[in-house]
């Protein structure tokens, strides 16, 4: 079956043209689909949603036919010499965003969930959509108006006994919004990571197992792995998931100076696969141990990514697997041809992401709510400093409500004057 969905106001007239008649509002009603001759292109449920009930708060008409490419494309058709236009990218949900069926963080949440690439995103896709995430972002803004009521009283109205600042009230309130908003920043990062998971580099000198642990990761063989050094040619990447969190793994050519042209140009690929790393999963034999190579190897590591060192094929010298913190980082011991150690580098890798297990809290943030979260909590603790200057304390909590509310997508000066009126009877 295929649908398709037109909205607005030329929606009754093209339900009265198609179909004969206007359906009746939400019924299924099985109806022919007529062409500009009368003719039925196809035969199929027609449901009408009369604004503001629908989607998008505008008239809305789903005509469900054989989902077959020329039927569709019929139907189509006769809609647009109806008056109707094909609809631009997301619009529906822009529509549905612009009547306030959603907001903004809402409508994100609805390309999330459809683009969700494990079972855990979806569900954080669908709690953002559900509003429980804007709900308290609400509640957070709501408080964040309660204190800047009391400190802009404070400054509009000196003479009024509104002992805001000294307040130790204020302080607290305070205390508690950065609470909020760290809070909601660590579970925006953790969903994040939800939808984009951590992409890991394995890289190393040749032979000590990259292409082994790829394939032990991943849970069956997509590497080539033998005994000869210098094996691996091309990165190759294999997605994977851990507890729901997406890992990108790159699998690399060992890493030395070769004669070997094509080996050449493997190795100038590791080394740029390990420049745009998240982390980098350093591995060595167990038998030869962390090298003078392996040193310089890991000196040239970008600062950004973090590491882990791997000390491969414990099963040789009858070693358990180990995870250790030496100064020079955590180092895991492991087999990946036993697949011994295999759970402790999971863990690792989940713990190098920054995920802490949170799936049911995390919201499926993106940049924009992160960039905007940690906006405002630059000012708020830019606010707590200068709690005792009422004019720089209001204005940055100006500033960190006007970052909150570009999250749902509501920022109005008339907002605030309208909150502060409301709660003062400073008129008399
Ligand atoms: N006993 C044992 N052998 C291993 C282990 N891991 C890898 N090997 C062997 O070591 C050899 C090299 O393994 P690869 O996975 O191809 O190593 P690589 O690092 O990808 O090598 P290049 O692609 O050449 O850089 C193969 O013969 C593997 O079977 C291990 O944990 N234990
Ligand atoms: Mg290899």
């Amino acid at each position: 079956v295929g649908v398709v969905r037109i909205s607005g106001t030329t929606t009754v007239a093209v339900a009265t043209a198609v179909l004969g008649k206007l359906p009746q509002p939400r019924h299924a009603t099985l109806a022919p689909f007529l062409d500009g001759k009368g003719r039925a292109i196809d035969r199929g449920i027609a449901l009408f949603f009369p604004a503001p009930h629908s989607y998008t708060g505008e008239d809305v008409l789903e005509l469900q036919g054989h989902g077959g490419p020329v039927v569709m494309q019929l139907i189509l058709q006769r809609c647009v010499e109806l008056g109707a236009r094909v609809a631009q990218p997301g619009e529906f949900t822009k529509r549905a965003f612009l009547n306030e069926k959603l907001d903004l963080a809402q409508a994100e949440a609805v390309a999330d969930l459809i683009e969700a690439a494990t079972a855990s995103a979806a569900r954080s896709a669908m709690r953002s959509l559900s509003g429980r995430f804007s709900e308290e972002m609400r509640s957070l803004v709501q408080d964040l108006v309660g204190l800047r009521t009391l400190v802009e009283a404070c400054l509009d109205f000196p003479e009024e006994d509104v002992d805001a600042l000294g307040n130790e009230d204020s302080g607290a309130r305070l205390e508690g919004l950065r609470a909020g908003v760290a809070s909601l920043l660590d579970r925006g990062r953790q969903g994040r990571l939800m939808r984009s998971g951590l992409h890991v580099v394995l890289a190393g000198r040749p032979n000590v197992g990259k292409s082994s642990l790829l394939n032990l990761l991943a849970g069956e063989e997509r590497a080539i792995v033998t005994s000869v050094a210098g094996t691996t040619r091309d990165a190759l990447r294999e997605a994977i998931q851990v507890q729901g969190i997406p890992l990108h793994i790159v699998d690399t050519a060992g890493l030395r100076e070769t004669g070997d042209e094509v080996e050449r140009i493997g190795v100038c690929r590791a080394w740029k696969e390990i420049e745009q790393a998240d982390a980098v999963v350093l591995m060595a034999d167990i038998r030869e141990g962390i090298t003078a190579t392996d040193e310089r190897i890991a000196a040239q590591l970008p600062r950004a990514a973090s590491r882990l060192w791997v000390l491969n094929k414990s099963d040789l010298v009858g070693r358990a697997p180990l995870r250790e913190e030496t100064q020079r980082g955590v180092t895991l011991t492991l087999s990946a041809k036993t697949g011994e150690g295999l759970e402790l580098l999971q863990q690792e890798l989940l713990r190098m992401a920054g995920w802490h297990g949170g799936e049911e809290d995390a919201f499926l943030a993106r940049e924009r709510h992160l960039e905007a979260l940690g906006r405002a909590n630059g000012h708020l603790a830019a606010a707590a400093e200068h709690r005792p200057h009422a004019e720089l304390l209001a204005e940055e909590l100006r500033l960190a409500q006007e970052a909150l509310n570009e999250i749902t997508g509501e920022f109005s000066a008339d907002d605030l004057l309208g909150e502060i009126f409301s709660r003062f009877c400073i008129g008399k």
